[in-house]
């Protein structure tokens, strides 16, 4: 008999059907057993006697039976399958499982994070944690959708570079045979190198990043979606980075709707213009909420962050505000300096409940200028060779962002920690594996 998927059977009433999945719960009422059994596509009521009785959370399992609908008082309109379950006839067990640790039946994991993530490979399997990476792959879908949509082609570019790509100590080197190597921090230096083949590219990529510090939203290793533009102006990529962060949101609210529902978190809000404020701007507006000046820093601190978010939804209605023209000694090496105000750069962030999710800028397009850029952050133009080669013969102007996957994931859901948006998650104390265990 061919399998079944789990959602198709309330249209099959009265027929004989094979589902197959992992047992969730087993409850046994004297002779009687009732199983709860999962697969891709949901969740199924197995009634049944004496085969059910040994079965274990987490078995593998097919089941040959017959949809029965239920009678009127025990339907469950909290599931797709509600209305039907499953009168077993044949069970078989196609992998058992050990204990479990900890009970997996339940709605909520209510777990700490390190147990969470110490047996990662069994709480990925629970609905709520599975939830998150659906949510996460409709981001993505969301970005790659919007990024075509502004005529990006998307690359595919190398994580082992020649040399540090954003600058800074954060940067894990590699014994690349006889020869020193850097994982990439961003795709940026390859994304900008790729501006006069294809004009307007996108990539998602892994960036590599060594935290000296454990916080709630930085992890050693995360998701970066990129973008970036040929012959744009500072304004144009404002207007890019807004159309593609909007799109990508409203893309998972449109396509999530219950799991949005199921975390509880309030529909978003996004005006058809998103707020936009230089960064001094956003310090005076901090500075007259709240009392705390800032005025005099050279970057918005997390709680700076927070309050001028609050700023936003309270005056703009909007979960998004777009932050520009930080210092240019605060941003990366390739960022154009401000030409009216050059101690103020050509930079953004964009900020989402909170949080920063996304950041980039206009580039020095410049070969003469960008040396001397790499030259005044003490490093060796020498190690940029193939990138300053791309400058050498022609650059236009141009600019891009990148927007933090999990950061996105972690916000829209409302989840307290970043690490619980990456699947594997990386940070000081961990790979796969706590070291300190
Ligand atoms: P930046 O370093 O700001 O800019 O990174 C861009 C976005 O990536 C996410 N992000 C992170 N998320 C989790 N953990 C981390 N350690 C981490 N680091 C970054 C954030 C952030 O906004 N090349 C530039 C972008 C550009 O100019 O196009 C860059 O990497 O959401």
């Amino acid at each position: 008999m061919e399998r079944t998927l789990i959602c198709e059977t309330p249209k099959k009433i009265g027929e004989e059907v094979k589902i197959a999945g992992f047992v969730q719960t087993v409850r046994a009422h004297g002779k009687i057993a009732f199983v709860d059994v999962v697969d891709r596509s949901g969740v199924l009521q197995i009634v049944g006697g004496a085969e059910l009785v040994d079965l274990k959370p987490q078995f593998a399992v097919e089941v040959e039976g017959v949809v029965k609908k239920r009678p009127e008082k025990m339907i469950n309109e909290k599931i797709k399958t509600g209305t039907v379950e499953l009168e077993s006839k044949k069970v078989v067990v196609l992998s058992k499982s050990e204990e479990m640790p900890f009970d997996m039946g339940a709605e909520e994991l209510n777990l700490e994070l390190p147990t969470l993530l110490d047996y990662r490979t069994l709480t990925l399997r629970h609905s709520k944690i599975k939830e998150i990476f659906k949510v996460q792959a409709k981001v993505l879908e969301g970005f790659r959708e919007a990024a075509k949509e502004l005529g990006c082609t998307e690359i595919s570019v190398p994580t082992i570079s020649a040399s540090a790509t954003e600058g800074g100590a954060e940067v894990f080197m590699v014994d690349y045979y006889d020869h020193k190597a850097y994982m990439t921090q961003s795709p940026q230096l390859y994304k900008q190198m790729l501006v006069p083949s294809l004009e307007r590219v996108f990539t998602i990529a892994k960036a590599y990043r060594a935290e000296p510090s454990v916080t709630t939203r930085h992890l050693s290793e995360a998701t970066q979606m990129d973008c970036e533009l040929g012959f744009v102006s500072f304004e144009e990529l404002l207007d890019a980075l807004e159309f593609v962060g909007t799109k990508t949101l409203k893309y998972v609210e449109e396509n999530c709707e219950k799991i949005l529902k199921d975390y509880k978190v309030p529909p978003l809000k996004i005006p058809a213009k998103v707020p936009r404020l230089t960064m001094r701007e956003a310090q005076k507006i901090i500075l007259k909420r709240t009392g705390v000046d800032h005025t005099g820093e050279k970057d918005l601190d997390p709680e700076d962050e927070k309050e001028i978010c609050k700023w936003a939804l309270e005056e703009k209605d909007s979960d998004l505000v777009t932050i520009t023209h930080y210092p240019t000694k605060k941003r990366a090496f390739y960022t154009a300096p401000d030409p009216s105000d050059p101690e103020y750069s050509l930079s953004y962030d964009l900020l989402f409940r909170g949080l920063e999710i996304l950041s980039g800028s206009q580039r020095i397009n410049d070969y003469n200028k960008l040396i001397a850029a790499i030259k005044d952050r003490g490093m060796d133009p020498a190690n940029f060779e193939m990138y300053l080669q791309a400058f050498k013969y022609g650059m236009p102007p141009e600019g891009g962002f990148s927007f933090g996957l999990e950061r996105i994931t972690m916000k829209l859901l409302n989840l307290s920690n970043v690490r619980e948006a990456s699947l594997f998650p990386r940070d000081m104390e961990r790979v796969d594996f706590r070291f300190s265990r």
